[in-house]
């Protein structure tokens, strides 16, 4: 009787530790998914995004998609050989609240963003090329 309760509390010891484990490696894996979304740094246009084909995977910026705190700043390199541009809306409405105008090779292009807002942006030579600044 004894061995029983001791074997019993054993295997719901074993089961807790079990879900313990299984909860602190979901946190874990929730916490890199954001620390790759908060990104203090470039977006970077890469090579090839002048042709069709980045937007397949979202990478004709890098990346497509940054969040930043209000009051900081984003920078954008042309890393491509080809022009290119960060236009503030999409191509087909555009927004005027900023351009960059064509970006030159290695060229960059820096913003502040002093209000909370999602800001899409494209660039006016390549269509499927879009991006997005998220501000908190
Ligand atoms: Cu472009």
């Amino acid at each position: 009787m004894l061995k029983q309760i001791i074997s019993i509390g054993l295997i719901g010891a074993v089961i807790l530790v079990t879900i313990a484990l299984s909860f602190s490696n979901y946190s874990i894996e929730e916490n890199v998914e954001e620390t790759d979304l908060i990104i203090q740094g470039d977006v970077i246009m890469p090579t090839k995004v002048s042709r069709p084909g980045c937007e397949i995977n979202d990478n004709c910026y890098i990346p497509s998609q940054i969040v930043i705190k209000k009051g900081k700043q984003v920078t954008w390199i042309n890393k491509d050989s080809a022009f290119h541009s960060v236009t503030s809306g999409f191509y087909d409405v555009p927004s005027d609240l900023f351009d960059s105008g064509y970006l030159d090779p290695s060229e960059s292009y820096t913003l502040t963003f002093d209000e909370v807002g999602t800001y899409d942006y494209f660039c006016t030579l390549h269509p499927w090329m879009n991006g997005q600044v998220i501000v908190e």
